[in-house]
């Protein structure tokens, strides 16, 4: 049957000589098209080439489980409670009518792909239809937090969800309590003391040695085949890079035995890598100091981040999109935002804020880049960032934004923008697909006709980039905030791994006389 235009298939099977399909795996040979430029004086030389690839997408989906670092707070208790309401097919009353639960804001579950053209016209399926993955539904939860209170009583204290909501879960949430975690006090705003009840206690080493014996622990107990780590703490300072301390694998290792300056957030990546889990990290520090990045590598563990990309950045990567690619120049982008929940009251503090201002402002640079008509080398928009607590508002985060752009003959276009949501419910469906696009990518690998040795992907998963504000990369690799071409690629990696053409939009056969 169809709902809302989109097809709703059990399978899509791939009708080509290139993809083949045993129990195990789908196969599919692929020509990958790029094209290189040299420049020769003032002309320049395109040369097209062509790579073929062999993709390999493992057919069985695990049975997966989460640990969210920072559990108990609004996104880990929204997440958690959204997943329950799902899987138990909870609707409830508001005063205006019956809600349903939903995954709406999941790439994943709540979007659609076109996957080709059918007597009616284009095709149009679930995302998630393309290729065998976990349901969210059937993800197993677990993970710690430095507040105690178990998820019942921290869902009430997060504000988030409907009351008549909130009470048919809350049976099922209290029976769930974070582990307790690693608490460094200078790392998050002094406000946040009080909430610090639940704490490891020990040496470094002992902690990052706990956080292994919990992943193991939930594993057991849970009988999940498979673990993905995320962080969706509070929002720590940024930590100096310092050679001999955490510039290398072994030296940030040998930092956490002698008990050096390592933020718990890396703490928790070294223990995840160390247990061959992928580690996402949700919040704008930089967790994945080179020597975490190097260990990943060296483990051959994904990890992906930085900074859940939900709301006014997400917008931003969509408008300074359009303005660019349409020969508009931005020459100001002031992004104002105001919120009442504990995120914004830990922002309060002066490092915490700068590590969120510093993700959300490089979000614009290829995109002001990728245009050298419009802005000379080096140029760049004025861009200034504001967040300030406002208790009253909780969890619906206000996002002023005013956007002025030079058009024509000197002209000023000014747009603004007032966005109001609640915070939360956006970066909810954000977790999802970050774990479960994590988890597809840990069964897909490919070769090459030149190198028939198969590979994953790179440790650090650049793919995730459509999810994060400031997307984490390979050391050289281009950093893509550009909202259309994150979502492409992914769309793109998934048509690769059943041997179908990228999208190109072309619609040559509607074109011809
Ligand atoms: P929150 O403050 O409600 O939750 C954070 C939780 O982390 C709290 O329960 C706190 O007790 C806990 N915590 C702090 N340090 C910890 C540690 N070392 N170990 C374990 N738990 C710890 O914040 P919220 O709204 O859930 O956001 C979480 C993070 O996600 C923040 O860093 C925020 O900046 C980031 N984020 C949120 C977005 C959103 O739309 N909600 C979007 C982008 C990023
Ligand atoms: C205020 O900016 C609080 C932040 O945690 C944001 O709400 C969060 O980073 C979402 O940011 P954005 O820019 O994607 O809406």
């Amino acid at each position: 049957g169809s709902a809302g235009g989109a097809i709703m298939c059990e399978s899509i099977r791939i009708n080509s000589p290139d993809v083949k399909y045993s129990d195990e795996v789908i196969e599919a040979r692929y020509s990958y098209h790029t094209t290189t430029v040299s420049r020769t004086g003032a002309s320049l030389t395109v040369t097209p080439h062509t790579t073929r690839f062999t993709f390999r997408t493992q057919r069985d989906v695990p049975r997966l489980g989460v640990m969210l670092i920072g559990w108990g707070g609004n996104n880990g208790t929204t997440v958690t409670a959204a997943v329950l309401a799902n899987k138990l097919g909870l609707s409830w009353r508001t005063k205006t009518s019956v809600k349903k639960a939903n995954y709406f804001g999941s790439l994943l579950q709540a979007s659609t792909v076109c996957l080709g053209t059918g007597p009616d016209g284009d095709v149009n399926v679930p995302f998630r239809d393309l290729l065998p993955m976990v349901h969210p539904n059937d993800i197993v939860f677990d993970g710690w937090d430095i507040s105690s209170m178990d998820l019942g009583q921290a869902m009430e204290r997060a504000q988030v969800l409907d009351w008549a909501l909130q009470e048919q879960l809350r049976p099922h949430m209290e029976q769930l309590k974070p582990r307790p975690s690693i608490y460094i006090p200078e790392f998050i705003a002094a406000n946040q003391e009080q909430r610090a009840d639940n704490i490891i206690t020990g040496s470094k080493a002992e902690q990052v040695e706990q956080i292994r014996k919990d992943i193991q622990d939930f594993k057991k107990k849970s009988a999940v085949n498979k673990v993905i780590v995320l962080w969706t703490a509070n929002t720590e300072r940024m930590c100096d890079i310092v050679p001999g301390v955490n510039d290398t694998a072994a030296n940030l290792l040998a930092t956490i035995k002698k008990g050096g300056e390592v933020s718990p957030s890396t703490l928790f990546a070294v223990a995840s890598i160390l247990e061959g889990c992928a580690y996402i990290n949700g919040s704008p520090q930089n967790t994945f100091v080179p020597g975490a990045m190097e260990l990943a590598v060296q483990r051959g563990v994904f990890i992906g981040g930085d900074d859940f990309k939900s709301g006014q950045t997400k917008i931003k990567s969509v408008l300074v999109d359009f303005l660019v690619s349409a020969g508009l120049k931005p020459t100001s982008i002031v992004s104002y935002n105001h919120l009442g929940n504990n995120d914004g009251q830990n922002l309060s503090a002066p490092q915490q804020f700068r590590s969120k201002e510093i993700s959300k402002s490089n979000v614009v640079d290829d995109m002001v880049q990728s245009n050298q008509v419009l802005y000379a080398p080096g140029e760049k928009p004025d861009h200034c960032v504001v967040i300030k607590y406002v208790p009253n508002v909780g969890d619906s985060k206000r996002a002023m934004d005013e956007y002025t752009s030079e058009i024509m003959m000197g002209g000023t276009n000014t747009i603004v923008m007032h966005n109001t949501c609640e915070d939360s419910l956006l970066a909810s469906p954000i977790i999802l697909d970050l774990v479960i696009l994590t988890e597809l990518c840990q069964r897909i690998s490919f070769c090459t006709d030149e190198d028939p040795r198969f590979q994953t992907f790179h440790s650090v998963l650049s793919v995730l980039s459509y999810l994060c504000k400031a997307p984490l990369v390979p050391k050289g690799a281009p950093v893509v905030n550009a909202f259309f071409r994150q979502r492409i690629c992914i769309e793109n990696l998934m048509r690769a791994c059943l041997g179908l053409p990228p999208q190109n939009h072309m619609q040559l056969e509607h074109k011809m006389q």
